[in-house]
């Protein structure tokens, strides 16, 4: 934990992961039902860790109901060997899980999975296809794990409209090398070497590779409303009424949020789906799909069965979750804001009532109303922004500065609402005294 600075979200999370790692995926055996006076509620227990990602080396077709059909480069999450096979669960998709032959999958070496560059289980025609792709440009480079040697890795760099790609070798003790010359103890420090020293590898390594995101860019957002068919109410959100709805051409669960027809609220509302239309982790809230044609507007994203968490930790079921389980849920939220930190978005509404529940304890972080873009480190408001006071870091409520590290306030006011089951943060206090109170901060 040397280099942890302890104020941003990913250094927050592990060093979370550091103090609790019991806690944050706990074993112990949670009563699956409790009886209270209003009838059995069931409370899941939150999921374990997966701790380590494998991808399908090939196609297989499973032969019987207990075997699982994968394709190649589908990420699995191995439970456990059985022999020559693997009881394997599918991490995309339908998330199915059976038995795999043990050598069609291999592990992906996640402990990478934090670089740009690094792109894991992709064979040589596909690196070849994605950095000839007209927004990577020479320079631009990634790393693979090599076809022939699942221990090694491969560099593939685009020169100009060609792509050249280069075994990197693990020594008897571990290390990492091109070129027998010079080897290093990661293979973060060879890249770097090699960024620097683009004459030693014959072909610059500038820029990690530049995703496609094919289903994200080519999928037009835009779909007819009649597609629609609304189901039930769900209450009303920041914008208007949030309707839980029936995709019918795709047969899917979806939840629809209309837009008021307020012309001051047209402008957060094109900034929110400007937001959700880039962001893709599965923390976050996913934007499905738009009806901005006709009015209402709509904005379609998925469904989350439970609600908000901020109503979810007040209803029966809310009442008795653990500790852990509240930890459990804590660690997805993080999650989620660590990966808009990685983007330099500041949430600046980082609250239980903008965390949606699915089953089995699932935590998406959503409503990016106030979302927005950070170039330098610090978003500055404009004084006559509302801002929810009680979850507001004081330099963001008092000079509208909103930072990576408001966000981090917030969350710790979050973990106040989870801890209190849904109570209200500084209960008791008005606007104007919270207001004061923080200025005890900013002395
Ligand atoms: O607390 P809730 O039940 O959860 O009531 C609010 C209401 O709509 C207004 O925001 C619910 N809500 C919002 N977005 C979603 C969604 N994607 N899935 C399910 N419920 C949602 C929220």
């Amino acid at each position: 934990m040397e280099n942890c600075c302890r104020s941003c979200m990913p250094c927050l999370k592990r060093l979370w992961d550091w103090i609790w790692p019991e806690l944050f995926y706990p074993n112990v055996a949670h009563p699956a039902e409790i009886r209270t006076v209003s009838g059995d509620i069931r409370v899941p227990a939150p999921k374990k860790k997966q701790s380590q990602l494998y991808a399908a080396l090939f196609d297989f077709v499973a032969r019987s109901e207990e075997e699982l059909t994968v394709k190649e480069g589908d990420k699995l999450s191995v439970i456990e060997k059985r022999g020559d096979y693997v009881l394997a669960k599918k991490l995309t998709g339908s998330l199915e899980s059976g038995l795999v032959p043990a050598n069609y999958v291999a592990l992906v070496q996640d402990e990478f999975a934090n670089y740009k560059w690094y792109y894991g289980n992709i064979n040589r025609q596909k690196a070849e296809k994605l950095l000839l792709a007209p927004q990577n440009k020479t320079g631009s480079f990634l790393v693979r794990i090599s076809e022939s040697h699942s221990d090694e890795y491969t560099i593939s760099a685009r020169s100009e409209n060609s792509v050249f790609h280069f075994r990197i070798h693990r020594s008897a003790v571990g290390a990492y090398f091109v070129s027998d010359k010079i080897s290093f103890a990661t293979l973060d420090e060879l890249i770097k070497y090699y960024q620097n020293n683009s004459r030693s590898l014959g072909c610059p390594l500038d820029q990690p590779c530049v995703q496609q995101r094919e289903l994200f860019d080519m999928e037009p957002w835009e779909r007819p409303r009649e597609e629609f068919q609304l189901i039930k109410k769900l209450g009303e959100g920041h914008f208007g009424e949030v309707w839980e709805a029936v995709w019918t051409t795709k047969k899917q669960k979806v939840a629809v949020k209309m837009l008021k027809q307020e012309d001051t609220k047209l402008d957060e509302f094109v900034k929110e789906v400007h937001a959700l239309k880039n962001l893709h982790h599965p923390k976050l809230i996913q934007l499905l799909a738009l009806c901005t044609r006709g009015e209402p507007v709509y904005i379609v994203t998925e469904l989350m069965i439970k609600g908000s968490l901020k109503s979810y930790l007040s209803a029966p079921e809310g009442q008795v979750l653990t500790s852990a389980h509240l930890i459990y849920m804590a660690g997805q939220i993080a999650e989620g804001m660590a990966y808009l930190e990685d983007r330099h978005i500041v949430h600046r509404d980082l609250a239980a009532r903008n965390i949606l529940v699915g089953d089995d304890l699932v935590c998406k972080v959503a409503d990016f109303g106030l979302a927005r873009i950070i170039k330098d480190s610090v978003y500055t408001a404009s004084r006559n922004t509302k801002i929810p006071v009680r979850w507001t870091a004081p330099e963001a409520a008092l000079y509208q500065r909103f930072s990576v590290k408001s966000d981090v306030w917030s969350f710790g006011v979050v973990l106040y609402e989870m801890m209190s089951r849904g109570k209200m943060p500084y209960d008791g206090m008005s606007r104007s005294i919270s207001y004061r109170y923080f200025s005890l901060f900013t002395v």
